[in-house]
């Protein structure tokens, strides 16, 4: 692949980060404005909007576009209230040799990295201090194609290592609700929170994020482009 993605040199720690760095040097200030916080109750996102510039995002694009071989027959089911329906998306399961993901009901292991995978991987575990070994690799074929509502919380997921969200392509709504006010008859009313997760973009879902708020990615019938999404997550080996 292009070597754009690999030559990285603006390595910012997360980890380590906002809240740790005191100075006033211009370095700190660039470091600390690259990060968007966004909180609410037991809320706490990263976003950068600029993770990759134009070029390497589309370089990654097209690269996973080659590389990725998305899962076929039952895999790209899912069962919903006892039936099965299509995904209404791509989906395939990258991480380290051995790791197993849980899916509707069926274990998959996850396919041995691929280049472009292993390249975004170290760039997020350089910028954040965190490790991974795992990716869900989701592509949406145009606004028709969205995620439900959910939340990452299964038990194999290390819940204090965030998961890294990066999308290439099409930008998209993404909502996030807190679990007591779901349903227009909930008694505590919190606002949903909505962003637009861009091209190039890298999202962390912090903790507790996920214990107490849902995510989804909502239809938008306009939208033609086709997104990219991946999520860098640490199942913990057994
Ligand atoms: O495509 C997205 O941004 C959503 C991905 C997501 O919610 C997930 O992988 O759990």
């Amino acid at each position: 692949m292009n070597s754009s993605i690999a030559d990285f040199v603006e390595c910012r720690p997360h980890k380590r980060n906002l809240e740790e760095i005191s100075d006033t040097s211009d370095s700190s200030k660039k470091l600390k404005s690259s990060w968007r916080s966004i909180k609410n109750e037991n809320l706490d996102l990263s976003y950068m909007s600029s993770f990759l510039n134009r070029t390497e995002a589309r370089d990654a694009f097209i690269c996973l576009e080659n590389e990725v071989e998305y899962f076929t027959g039952d895999l790209a089911k899912v069962r919903v209230f006892g039936k099965w329906h299509d995904l209404p998306r791509q989906q395939a399961a990258y991480g380290d040799r051995g790791l197993t993901y849980k899916f509707s009901g069926c274990t998959v292991p996850a396919i041995s990295w691929v280049p472009t995978l292993l390249k975004l991987k170290t760039r997020i575990e350089d910028i954040t201090g965190y490790q991974y070994n795992f990716c869900l690799v989701n592509r949406y074929r145009s606004g028709n194609d969205s995620m439900g509502e959910h939340r990452d919380d299964e038990a194999e997921l290390d819940p204090k290592t965030p998961i890294a969200s990066v999308s290439l392509g099409e930008p998209r709504d993404f909502i996030f609700r807190h679990q007591d006010s779901r349903s227009k008859n909930s008694v505590r009313k919190i606002a949903p929170v909505k962003m637009v997760l861009e091209n190039g973009s890298l999202l962390l879902m912090n903790w507790p994020t996920n214990v107490y708020w849902f995510h989804s990615l909502p239809v938008r019938k306009k939208i033609l482009g086709v997104r990219i999404n991946l999520t860098f997550r640490r199942i913990i080996p057994k």
